[in-house]
Order: structure tokens, then sequence, then C-alpha cells
């Protein structure tokens, strides 16, 4: 009998490409192959597709003679790229059906794929947004940034006190990227400077080093631009001293190459409080420089005249840790173009444009002045010499006294000299913007308000957005899939389409089978904290998540003195008809930051004695889970039905978790701060939980002598839940573990944490009451979704790509 392939044995061309890609580029065969094998060999194979399309993106764009945008970030969270891809490509199916033919499951190995955590928080996450939205927009962009050896760090909690780990997200290798190593730029550190005003400035550099690229490709929707991410490594200038290797230094011979790795070696886990170190000076220079070179060379070689970059570059900062590149860009036009210094200005303004992220003075960098001129002499002078241009711009200026000059200066006289790289920003660049409405106001109002009555048409507001695909079409395709069944498949194409959902909103039927998905989505997730954590939740309670960097300004210890009060309240009165909540929690805290570390011990602290008191009868249940990152992002914010957003109004600039959430169904319990202001706007205020003071009560309250100590006074519940945890109700292995903590709310509570506690523990009983009304609470969390079409992080660029960088 001749044996016939039957059908379940035939390889499509795909199944036999990737098993060529196992065999030629990984040297294994199909029974040696490992999990990682496969997903290399898919990654590379899928790879070789793109590459066709990403050559065609550049092509076309140089024939167009196209504006680039070219965005600049020491942080680019991406996360997974592999289920991202195929995705965008609408390949998910066949390259799942060729990798079954064999015996492989896609879904497997895309959980193995390593999470490239190259950032902190939202502003990373919302770089790497952005790029995905500027290949959908088919836009020519450039993301760059540095390709860290070891990013983020991972957690661990050690009997709830954080441990940070190294993530080694390159231990397999990166199949993903291109190695340039033909791009290679000089940088130079330290040494001097020769010349004079009339002669040629010289600056020649005691240390220098080499910056090499390593290209990602960035596919947008439907594959239809793929942009590249590129990001930079360092390597020695001279890689061994040989006159040093045979003198027998061995090492010191290497210590070149040393230093180069050393410089790309770690991300900052530090979210928001100055680094103050000058490796980090160091690192902002090193892909500054190398980034601007690079923007500058490729100018030269399509379009020949320097005089036309902002014609055809548009350079985003994002926020100040590429601000050197201001001072390097007048550097090259000036040295090396030999520019005239006010030409030179012209460009450099016209070509930049800078977004702020934060106005907590504690993330407003600045550099001691010894420092700077140590390490980059040059760029100190040219500072020096764009300070002086700005104050004589000032001086004519009608209405600016000493006051708001020593305000707008880019050197900081107060104490010890600093140079402020914010002023530095804002003084070279021709857009100044925030990231959501309130925070654009307040800039205006506060640390910006002597520039801003320098340059008054330079600040401007851009909402922050999300990408719908990774934050809705990948992370919760059962939910997509409902919708696609309602409304139609546009929605995908124009988050805005969206909208055709309200009408669906008062459909039994449809209601029904909304929450069936969030169900199920809850069960996953229950699922994994059970395998990971082993604490078992009920998936028809209510899930309750704040999951997000740990700040204090982000008050996770309004949340967790309010699950302890509520704690109390269920165990005082057993009888009353209780809502069942779970209290997911998650956020890493930077490594030198102790309250907030002390908060995650708190949490869980909280968590183990809630869980283990059957007395509370499973009602109430709390976890806080290790290593939040984007890849449990997306697990998690698909099962949430209640998102936290709850800093302290006028504190968070934007965020940005808060419209994952209200487009993945759940509603937002918040003050009015950041965004939540205009979701509040899109959703209605019925579809929304808000609480708490305003900015302007924040700031009437600090400014009339703010006495927490009488807001717990005057509040039974909060006194006594402050009481339980500084007395160690939660900590009996340590009872003096929180006093200091609880104590810092008597005393100052600069969050106001007591101000608003009243107010907060009221809009969650009234939560608890909504939730009992299943169809209401469903009704109101399909409007959200039906509503938050706007937060698409296409409109966001939409709006750039129109009003900053003029290229659409
Ligand atoms: C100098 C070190 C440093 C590090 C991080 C300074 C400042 C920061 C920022 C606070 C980083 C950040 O992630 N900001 C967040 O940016 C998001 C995107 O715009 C906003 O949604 C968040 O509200 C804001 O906190």
């Amino acid at each position: 009998m001749t044996s016939e392939a039957t059908p379940a044995t035939v390889r499509s061309a795909l199944a036999d490409r990737i098993v060529d890609t196992l065999i030629h580029r990984i040297g294994k065969d199909e029974r040696a192959a490992r999990k990682h094998d496969w997903l290399e060999a898919t990654i590379l194979t899928l790879r070789d597709e793109i590459i066709h399309k990403w050559m065609a993106s550049t092509r076309a764009a140089h024939a167009a003679g196209a504006k680039r945008v070219y965005y600049l970030s020491l942080e680019f969270l991406i996360g997974r790229l592999l289920r991202d891809a195929l995705s965008n490509l609408g390949r998910n199916e066949e390259v799942g059906e060729a990798l079954a033919s064999l015996g492989v499951d896609l879904a497997e190995i895309e959980e193995i794929e390593p999470d490239a955590a190259l950032g902190n928080g939202g502003l990373g996450r919302l770089a790497a947004c952005f790029m995905e939205s500027l290949a959908t927009l088919d836009l020519p962009a450039y993301g760059y940034g540095i390709r860290y050896v070891n990013g983020m760090f991972r957690q661990r909690l050690d009997d709830g006190w954080q441990v940070e780990l190294p993530e080694t997200w390159l231990a397999h290798g990166n199949p993903w990227e291109f190695e340039r190593r033909e791009s290679a730029y000089f940088i130079g550190f330290g040494g001097e400077v020769t010349g004079s005003e009339t002669g040629q400035v010289r600056w020649k550099p005691a240390e220098a080093l080499d910056a090499i690229a390593y290209d990602t490709p960035v596919v947008g929707w439907r594959g239809k631009r793929v942009n590249t991410l590129r990001l930079w490594s360092a390597r020695a200038f001279d890689p061994i001293r040989l006159d040093a290797f045979n003198a027998g230094d061995h090492i010191g011979a290497l210590a070149g190459q040393a230093r180069a790795e050393a410089l790309v070696r770690v991300l900052y886990p530090s979210d928001s409080s100055s680094a103050g170190q000058e490796l980090r000076l160091r690192q902002e220079y090193f892909f500054s420089s190398a980034s601007i070179q690079d923007i500058v060379r490729r100018h030269i070689q399509y379009f020949k005249d320097i005089r036309t970059l902002p014609d055809k570059a548009a350079i985003q900062l994002n926020d100040t840790h590429p601000a050197v590149s201001v001072a390097e860009l007048m550097r090259l036009l000036v040295d090396h173009h030999e520019l005239s210094f006010d030409e030179a200005w012209d460009i450099t303004r016209r070509a930049f444009g800078y977004t702020n992220h934060t106005l907590l003075p504690e993330a407003l960098e600045s550099w001691p002045l010894p420092l700077f001129e140590r390490l980059l002499p040059r760029h100190m002078q040219l500072i020096y010499a764009i300070n002086a241009k700005v104050l004589r711009e000032a001086r004519r200026t009608a209405g600016i006294g000493d006051q708001a000059i020593a305000a707008i200066s880019l050197i900081d006289e107060g104490g010890e000299r600093r140079v402020r790289m914010a002023n530095l920003a804002f003084a070279g660049s021709h857009s100044v913007n925030g990231v959501a409405a309130l925070h654009t106001e307040l800039m205006k109002q506060t640390v910006f308000s002597d520039l801003h009555r320098l340059y008054p048409d330079r600040i401007n507001n851009k909402t922050n957005g999300i990408t719908p695909r990774r934050w809705l079409l990948e992370c919760n395709p059962c939910l997509t899939a409902l919708i696609r069944d309602a409304i139609g498949p546009d929605f995908q194409d124009d988050a805005s389409k969206l909208k055709a959902l309200e009408s669906f909103a008062n459909d039994a039927s449809f209601r029904e089978r909304f929450g069936a998905v969030k169900r199920s989505n809850k069960v996953g997730l229950s699922n994994y904290i059970k395998e990971s954590m082993g604490v078992a939740l009920d998936p028809d309670a209510l899930f309750d998540v704040q999951i997000k960097r740990i700040h204090e300004y982000k008050r996770q210890l309004l949340n967790i003195i309010e699950t302890v009060a509520l704690y109390d309240q269920i165990r005082s009165h057993p009888e009353k008809d209780w809502t069942p909540r779970v209290k997911l929690l998650g956020g890493k805290a930077a490594s030198s930051y102790h309250n907030a570390k002390l908060i995650i011990k708190l949490a869980a602290d909280v968590a183990k004695r809630i869980n283990s008191d059957p007395s509370v009868g499973g009602l109430l249940k709390v976890a806080f889970v290790p290593n939040y990152n984007v890849s449990l992002a997306e697990g998690i914010i698909p099962a949430a039905d209640l998102s936290e957003q709850i800093s302290t109004a006028g504190m968070e600039a934007s965020g940005t978790g808060n419209m994952k959430f209200a487009l993945n169904g759940a509603l937002t319990i918040g003050t009015l701060d950041g965004a939540n202001i205009e979701i509040k706007d899109h959703v209605g205020d019925e579809n929304i939980i808000i609480f708490g003071l305003t900015a302007d009560e924040v700031a009437a309250k600090r400014a009339d002598g703010y006495r927490p100590r009488d807001a717990i006074e005057g509040s039974a519940e909060l006194k006594q839940a402050v009481n339980a945890i500084a007395s160690g109700v939660f900590s009996p292995d340590d009872p003096g573990r929180y006093q200091g903590l609880m104590n810092g709310l008597y005393d100052h509570d600069w969050f106001m944490v007591a101000a608003d506690f009243d107010s907060y523990a009221a809009a969650q009983r009234s939560v608890d009451a909504r939730w009992a009304d299943k169809d209401g609470w469903r009704g109101a969390a399909i409007r959200n979704v039906a509503n938050v079409g706007w937060f698409s992080s296409d409109r966001t660029i939409g709006e750039y790509a129109r009003d900053i960088w003029g290229v659409m």
C-alpha cells in the first residue's frame, strides 16, 4: 500500500519555512527543538516577511522626500512583540495553524517571549503606543533610545518586601533586532575646548566611545507601514589597549570596553525623582548625540542642505531626558556646519518639540554646573550663549521682572549652580506640550509660568492616548469578537466608531454576553493568581484593581487604608449584605524609595491577615501581584470591574492606565485629576465614580494650612483604621513597622489621604450599591467601552502630526 499524505500531515508553505528557519538559522532539527527555538524560528520567519514592508516604507518616504518624525525617549516599554506583529499583520490564525501542524502551540510560545521593559512606567509605555500609532497612521518615523542590557528590574516579594533582581531579557538573544555595525557614531566626553569667538572652535574630548545602532521593526495596524525603533548600544573606541596589555596590564587594557558596557547596562529605575548620577547624564548625552548625528547625517544624505532640516525633520523630546540634544544640534550646526549662532538657533527651535510629563518638583532634571562643564565643556559654552540670548529677549518683554528672569534662566543660581534641563528644552523648542488638559493648564500656572509669559504661544495640550490594538484587540480577544458581532468590524480601523456600541448598553442579551466575557477573563486571571500566589479568588466578586508604579501621590495608601476600614466594618456587621470584593494591587517601587517599598509590605501584610480571617467569609480578598509589567497588565486589565485612579488632584499629569481599563469595560473610581477629567467628559457623569478634592481645592487647602490631624480625628472610620495599622494589628511580628508611615499622615499628609478619605469611602459604598444592580453595572461598563475611542493614540498622534510636526 502506498502511503498518501493525509490532510493532517500536509504542511503549509509557511510551516515549511518555519522549519527551514529552524534548521538553517538556529541549527536544530524538529526533534531537538525546544520552545525557545520554535519562538525564535517563528519570529525570524515573520521578520523575513516584515523586512520587505520595512524597506518599501523607507523607499516610499525617500521617494516622496517626506518629512520624518524623530521620537527621542530614554524609555520604550514595548513588552512582547510577537502577538502584536501577528495581530497587526492579520496572520494570527495562519501562523497558529502552521505551528499546530508542527505540534507547537502558538499561545504557549507567545507566553515565553521576554517582556521588553526598557522603561519605568507611563512615559515609556506612551512612547511604545506612539510608535505603533505612527506606523498605523503611515507616518515615516524613527524612535531613538538606548538598548539597555538590563531593563526594568524584576520584582520579587520576600515575605512582602520588594527585592530587585536583574531582568535578562536578552539572555536568549533578540531575534527582532538588526545590529547595524556600520552605523557607528563617535561620542566624546570631557577634554577641552580650544579656539575663540573669531576662529574655529574645537572640542577635543578626553574620552570617546562608539554608539552602535540596533534596529527593531515597528509594524502598524494592517501592516500598512513598518517604522524603525533604533536603540543605541556602546562599544569602546579602542576595544583593547594593546600597549597596556603587552605591558602586563591585562585588565586595565580592557577598561574602555568595560566603561562602554556600563553605560548601557541599566535603565535607571527612578520614576519621577531625578537620578542625579553622572552615569545618567552620560546616558542622556550618549543617546542624544548618536540620535542627532544620525538625523543630521540622513538629512544631508537625502536633502544635501542643512538649512532645510526643520522642513524635513521633526524631533520630539520625550520629557527632558534628551534635552541636551538641543545643545548637541547647536554644536553640530555651529562647529561642524559652520552656521552662524543665530541661524543655528533658528533651525534648532524649528526642529524641536518638547513634551512635559510631570509637574513634581523632584522630577525636574537639573545638573550641577561643575559636572556638566567637566563632561560636556563645549555644550556648556553653547548653553551660556543660548541663555544670554533668551535673557536678552526676556528683559525686552514687558512685565518680566528680576524674579521672573531668575526663573527663566537656564542656570539655577540659588545655591549650588545647576543647569535646568526643562528650561533648555522649553527655550530650544517651538512647541511645549502637556499630556492632559488640566496638566497643561497647571504647566502655565506653575512651573512654567514665567517662560509662558515670555513665549505665550508655545505651550499646548496633547491629551495622551493608548493603542487600541494592544489594549483591546490583542489583550481582550473575546470582547473584541463580541463587539464585532454587534457593530461590525469598522471600530478596528477607527476606535471612535466604538460609539455605535452605545445603543447596546440597554440590550439585555448583549449585556448578558458582555457579562459572560468579563467573567471568563476573571476566571483566567483567577487561575493565574491561584497558580502563582496560591490565593483563590471568586470570579463573581467585584474585581477592584490598582496597578501602576508605587508612589505616594498615586495614593495606594488611601486604597489600603480603606480596605482595612472595610475589613473592620465587615467584621463588626457580619449580618449586612456586603458586596464580595477582590482588591488587586500591583506595581514596582523605585529601589531607593523607602515609603513606596513599605507601602508594598503593608499591602502584603494586610492581604495575609484578611485572606486568612474566616470571619470575613471570603467576602473580601486582597492580593498584591508581584512583578507588574506590560504582559501582566494585558492579563489583568480585561478582568477588572473597577479601575482605581485616585491620585491627589493636580499631581497625575495624565495617566494612561485609566484609559486602558475604561476601554476594557471597567468603571473608574477616581479624582478629578489628569485625563480622568476628560474620561468623565466622554463617558458621562453617570458612568464614572468621582470623589475627593479638586486640584484647586488641594492648592487652597495647602495654602490655608491643612491640618490632617483634625481630618483623622473627625472620621471615626479613618481613625480606627490608621490606629490599627499604626499599633501593629497587621504586623504582629514587628508592631512598630508602620508607626512612622501612619505618623506621617497625622503630621503632614502632603498627599491629602486624610482629607479625601471619607469621600473615597462613601464612593466605594456607592460602588457596592451599583454592583448589586448587575444590569445597571454592565450598561455603564458598556458605555465606557463605547465612549473612550477618543483616547486612542491614533487621535493623539494625529494632533501631534498636525499641530506640532507639520506632517499631516
Ligand atoms: C529624572 C527621572 C524621571 C523619571 C521619570 C523624571 C520623570 C519621570 C516621569 C514622572 C515619568 C512618567 O512616567 N510620567 C508619566 O507620564 C505618563 C505619560 O505622559 C503620564 O500619563 C503620567 O501621568 C506621568 O506620571
